[in-house]
């Protein structure tokens, strides 16, 4: 508990109602998606401005007092946990929209934007904002940043990171940094604006964006294919990316499958049953695309690549086709997943995940396996299920031991430990298995430039 000197000093920053301490805030706000860490915050203060910000950064230095930079907290890394009486610094407020330039398509928001409001605002102004994924009702801007936040439109689209045109930070040291200011074009040094992506709260506070926006998205086709082995979805892959540029190529197992159908109460694609399923979507406003998609579709179960398929006849249908990938994160809450966020080439992939079925088989044959993930970018999400008979404690156990021998394959392949989630708390000890030694103690070496005390998210990604 803070003392009372410092709260006082805090409220009179960002105003009294914005300091909060009821129980239930502080375990709101020192929680992200993941379940393995105890909130346990001090307190929660929510600055209305940049400015507000920067003096809360300051007062903080002065006192040497950790400070959890808190978004939508919707990540799956622990990165937004709060477990060690630090000050959740929340940017809830700083949610406006505040200027948006049609010449240059640029929009410039506050960090505590809900990332579908920012979706909403382009699409009003006949834009896209294509940075999507399931939490978007709730994940905030200045967090997607923060964890360069990928999705299901990265192979068309890419990651946050390139829509950024923009940042308005408060360093650790309480600096306001104006990053690059909407610019195409500048090549005056070093970005640190592209330092700041990703770098999970531990450099900065992101507290407002430039956000370039593109031509909106035509009407879609989605279509599902029940495939045999994984192998073949590559080859499925290739056949359609060869003439089609596809805005999602994802995929599930049938054990994911039956699990959000049982869950959600979604109806099956189709009758026919299959190792896998690929989702792949496509613009097909133009005529000439949807007959190239069906010519295609058709080459695949000629081929005998494909036991079955449907494609998307209707805009409610490609959204409830969507929903049997969408959901298996979801769904998958209830069985105490342990979950992975693996990229290797795409090229590597069958290789891979044959080498961690065999390891599985071999020697944790009671794991529960469940693949999903964008394929098409090279992202696996491998979500491991607690099995009955083991307590929580005994699974935790068994999977962090699992965890070193996936790290070593993945180091193997030239993989990444996480494709989107970011590292946060949950994988800071596998993060050797994708970056060097050398690699990471530059990242210590940076971190002191920009937070010399190290107040800012102390513990989340290196130490
Ligand atoms: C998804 O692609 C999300 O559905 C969540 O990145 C993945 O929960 C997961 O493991
Ligand atoms: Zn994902």
């Amino acid at each position: 508990m803070l003392d009372k000197l410092i709260i006082s000093q805090l409220r009179e920053i960002v105003g009294n109602k914005n300091v909060r301490l009821s129980d239930e805030d502080l375990t709101d706000y020192g929680m992200d998606r993941t379940t393995i860490w105890t909130a346990d915050p001090s307190v929660v203060v929510l600055p209305g401005c940049v400015a507000e910000v920067q003096k809360v950064v300051i007062f903080a230095n002065e006192y040497k007092l950790a400070i959890v930079p808190s978004g939508g907290r919707t990540g799956l890394s622990g990165g937004a946990v709060a477990k060690d009486g630090e000050i959740v610094v929340a940017m809830d407020r700083i949610n406006q929209i505040f200027d948006f330039n049609k010449v240059d398509c640029i929009v410039s928001v506050g960090a505590g934007l809900i990332t579908n409001k920012l979706q909403e605002f382009a699409a009003g102004q006949n834009l896209f904002y294509p940075v999507d994924f399931a939490s978007s009702g709730s994940s905030q801007i200045g967090g997607n940043i923060a964890t360069n936040a990928g999705g299901i439109n990265v192979i068309r689209y890419g990651m946050t990171r390139q829509w950024v045109a923009g940042l308005v930070v408060v360093t650790g040291c309480g600096e306001i940094l104006h990053l690059n200011k909407g610019l195409i074009k500048n090549n005056t040094g070093y970005d640190f604006r592209h330092l700041f992506i990703g770098s999970e709260g531990t450099l900065g506070l992101i507290c407002e964006a430039t956000i370039r926006l593109t031509r909106p998205k035509g009407a879609s086709t989605v279509i599902v294919l029940g495939i045999d082995s994984f192998p073949i979805i590559l080859e499925v892959l290739k056949a359609f990316s060869a003439e089609i540029n596809l805005t999602a190529f994802e995929f599930f197992s049938q054990v994911a499958l039956d699990k959000v159908i049982n869950f959600q109460g979604h109806n099956a694609p189709f009758k026919t049953k299959a190792p896998f399923y690929a989702l792949l979507e496509f613009e097909s406003s133009e005529g000439s695309v949807l007959d190239t998609g069906l010519r295609l579709f058709d080459e695949c179960m000629d081929k005998g690549w494909v036991l079955d398929g449907v494609m998307s006849q209707s805009l409610r249908q490609a959204e409830s086709l969507w929903k049997l990938r969408e959901d298996i994160s979801e769904t998958l809450w209830q069985y105490e997943p342990f979950k992975n966020d693996i990229s290797v080439l795409m090229s590597r992939m069958p290789e891979f995940i044959k080498s961690v079925e065999i390891i599985i088989e071999q020697k944790y044959p009671y794991f529960e396996l469940v693949w999903y993930g964008h394929i098409g970018d090279g992202n696996l999400h491998l979500n491991i299920l607690k099995p009955e008979n083991l307590t929580s404690a005994q699974f935790v156990e068994r999977c962090s031991n699992f965890s070193k021998v996936l790290g070593e394959l993945i180091a193997k392949y030239g993989g990444s430990v996480s494709a989107e989630h970011g590292v946060g708390l949950l994988k800071k000890d596998v993060l050797h298995y994708s970056r060097t030694e050398a690699e990471i103690k530059l990242m210590c070496e940076v971190k002191k430039v920009f937070d010399p005390n190290g107040i800012l998210n102390p513990g989340k990604l290196i130490d």
